[in-house]
């Protein structure tokens, strides 16, 4: 369409300067502030050169203390930081999986939670050799649930889950001695790997950070994300809107923030409860509005089209508008300066996961057993404060963008299944999308995940990253706040086409879909694996042989580590734009960005300038693509 225009990162910018004005007159600070109190970062930090998990310690390594008081060198000391950075992102995406799994136990035809997806857990129980004749539905959720929560401790074996990747890279895991065990075990023996006295040698440190990261993205997200999708639907493309306009003046607003779909699907059932919107209007409100932040916001937006507020590093934001009743978080990416900011404003912080308990905040907490009665407090709370909105702090940006989402694996299929002329039945696979990727009218694909971070202008790697790509004839599969940022900017409409090379243009023409396709939150890059993997198996290739490659161009968690290295550890080299704290050791940044190759046919690569970033993104699409002879 003629007249649509990207919102570009000035205006947003803009906006964000209006509300930190709001934020002044308050006496609120916002994360702009302290990065500038936190400036410059510590050097020895940043190249990961500092130890401090013995109290002979803390030791840090320079030219002239080059051991720590062990005796430690600067490859071990790196080394190991990077494992426990790993450890901590499976730890955290795997329990999160866990707590899926617990509400899965509780699911019950009359209950809170319900089985809406009975074909998925069905076709899971299938794939893990469960008796599913006959056997009531409920009975097999919980029979399932039990199974999944039992990967986390499984004595003998390796993750259920890894016989969904192609033979040749289940070869290549158990060659390398990288094949995940427990997804708990790989957790404790990052944790007793890296305790003092105990492993310093690079290349055990790292085999060990690829196994822990698999045991996440094919153990606890996996898990995380199929039981949600057997709980609360498989997402199939929907409408939706983004950014902080979706929040609106003249209704009770209530963000959800965090990562757990089990607590945001229930604060939008109650929000939808005539009884509370009868109570909104009584306190003098149109009507509710829930949006979201975070990957909380990716799993209420593509199931059920709940509008996105923003990202990770918009979440203060939400407050800042003193339009915000209730924001409302579970766990993972919560700033705990939301507590001070909130007490500025009206707006009440409510947290309600044991995990992620903060000061400030108004703690309801929230367990699957008692799911209804505190969403349905919390939703009550969030009205009633509604009258204590101070209206001359009010300020909405008028800023938003139209989105499609919900591109599960499921509904891409589906969705391809009709746009090439292929004779060949093609229903069910993933030929049609080969077939666009072979035929050169698409060049290849690039998984956008990970975080906004301060080191990086907010939004400007993704958004940058995907409209070069997009010009260059490469679909975007996003996911996490990845995913927010092209939502926001507006790369998820369906007219951003016009923003595309010649071949990718017709394929969204074709098939209706935007340039970039949104996956889901962070555990969904779980689909990501799923994804690659059908596509080699139906190709007849090898997963390192796809002109596909993952990217995290501002990344900050320790999730994002863990993440990449499964994806790297999955066959798909994974270019990053902040650096993963290992430059203080050459030998562990040469095992990350090319030894590694030699295990699992994939690395890592680190550059800081996006716009070489993208060079090098596409120089391997291509390269990939010459392999092939296509
Ligand atoms: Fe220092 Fe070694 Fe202790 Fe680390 S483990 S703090 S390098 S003495
Ligand atoms: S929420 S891990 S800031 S993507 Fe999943 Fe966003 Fe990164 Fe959190």
């Amino acid at each position: 369409m003629a007249d649509f225009k990207l919102t570009t990162l000035e205006e947003m910018e803009t906006a964000t300067n209006r509300l930190l004005e709001t934020g002044a007159k308050v006496g609120a600070d916002g994360w702009q502030m302290r990065v500038k109190n936190q400036t410059p970062h510590c050097k020895f930090g940043e190249q990961g050169i500092c130890c401090r998990i013995c109290t002979m310690g803390p030791c840090r390594i320079t030219p002239k203390a080059p051991r720590g008081v062990c005796g430690c060198d600067a490859h071990g000391i790196v080394g190991r930081n990077f494992l426990r950075f790993t450890a901590g992102g499976a730890a955290t995406h795997s329990d999160h999986g866990r707590a899926i799994c617990e509400t899965l136990r509780c699911a019950a035809p009359d209950g809170a939670y319900k089985v809406k997806d009975p074909e998925k857990l069905i076709r899971i129980a299938k794939e893990w050799g469960v008796e599913t004749e006959g056997v009531d539905i409920y009975d097999l959720a919980h029979k399932m649930a039990k199974l999944a929560l039992e990967e986390y401790g499984k004595v003998d074996g390796f993750q259920n889950w890894l016989s969904r990747a192609p033979q040749h890279t289940q070869d290549l895991w158990k060659k390398a001695g990288i094949a995940p065990r427990a997804i708990d075990r790989e957790v404790s023996c990052a944790m007793h790997m890296t305790h003092m006295g105990c492993s310093s040698k690079p290349e055990a440190l790292i085999r060990q950070a690829l196994r822990n990261g698999l045991s996440d993205g094919w153990g606890g997200s996996m898990a995380g994300t199929e039981f949600s999708d057997v709980m609360f639907g498989t997402p199939r493309p929907i409408d939706t809107e983004a950014n902080l306009g979706v929040m609106k003046a003249e209704d009770v607003n209530i963000v959800v923030h965090g990562h757990d779909p089990s607590l945001s699907e229930l604060i939008c059932d109650w929000s939808e409860n005539p009884e509370m919107i009868a109570l909104a209007k009584s306190v003098g409100a149109k009507g509710i509005t829930v949006s979201g932040v975070c990957c909380t916001s990716n799993e209420v937006a593509m199931r059920r089209g709940i509008p996105m507020a923003g990202n990770f590093l918009q979440q203060e934001n939400v407050v800042l508008t003193g339009a915000c009743e209730a924001i409302v978080v579970d766990v993972q990416c919560i700033f705990p300066g939301l507590g001070p900011l909130s007490k500025c404003f009206h707006t009440k912080f409510v947290t309600t996961s044991p995990i992620a308990q903060m000061p400030d905040s108004d703690y309801i907490e929230f367990d699957p057993e008692n799911a209804n009665e505190s969403a349905k407090a919390i939703v009550t709370m969030a009205i009633e404060n509604f009258k204590n909105r101070k209206p001359e702090l009010v300020y909405i940006p008028d800023m938003k963008q139209k989105a499609t989402v919900g591109y599960s694996v499921e509904a891409i299929v589906k969705t391809l299944d009709g746009v090439t002329n292929s004779q060949v039945d093609v229903t069910g696979t993933t030929k049609p999308l080969l077939e666009c990727i072979t035929s050169g009218v698409i060049r290849g694909a690039v998984a956008m995940v990970g975080c906004n971070n301060p080191r990086v202008r907010p939004d400007y790697a993704h958004v940058e990253l995907m409209k070069k790509l997009i010009a260059n004839d490469i679909v975007i599969i996003a996911s996490g706040c990845s995913a927010q940022a092209a939502a926001k900017a507006g790369l998820m409409s369906k007219e951003a086409k016009d923003l595309c090379g010649a071949g990718l243009k017709r394929v969204c023409e074709l098939a209706d879909i935007p340039p970039v396709l949104h996956m889901g939150s962070c555990v969904d890059i779980s689909r990501m694996m799923v994804l690659a993997a059908t596509l080699a198996k139906d190709s007849g290739l090898n997963i390192s042989q796809l002109p596909v490659v993952g990217c995290a161009p501002e990344w900050m968690s320790e999730k994002a580590v863990s993440i990449g290295n499964y994806v790297v550890a999955t066959g798909l080299d994974t270019f990053l734009g902040v650096d993963p704290y290992v430059s203080g050791s050459d030998q562990v940044t040469e095992l990350l960005t090319n030894g590694v190759r030699d295990w699992v046919e994939a690395a890592y690569v680190v550059e800081k300038d996006i716009d070489k970033l993208g060079d090098l993104m596409i120089q391997r699409i291509e390269e990939k693509r010459e392999a092939l002879g296509i």
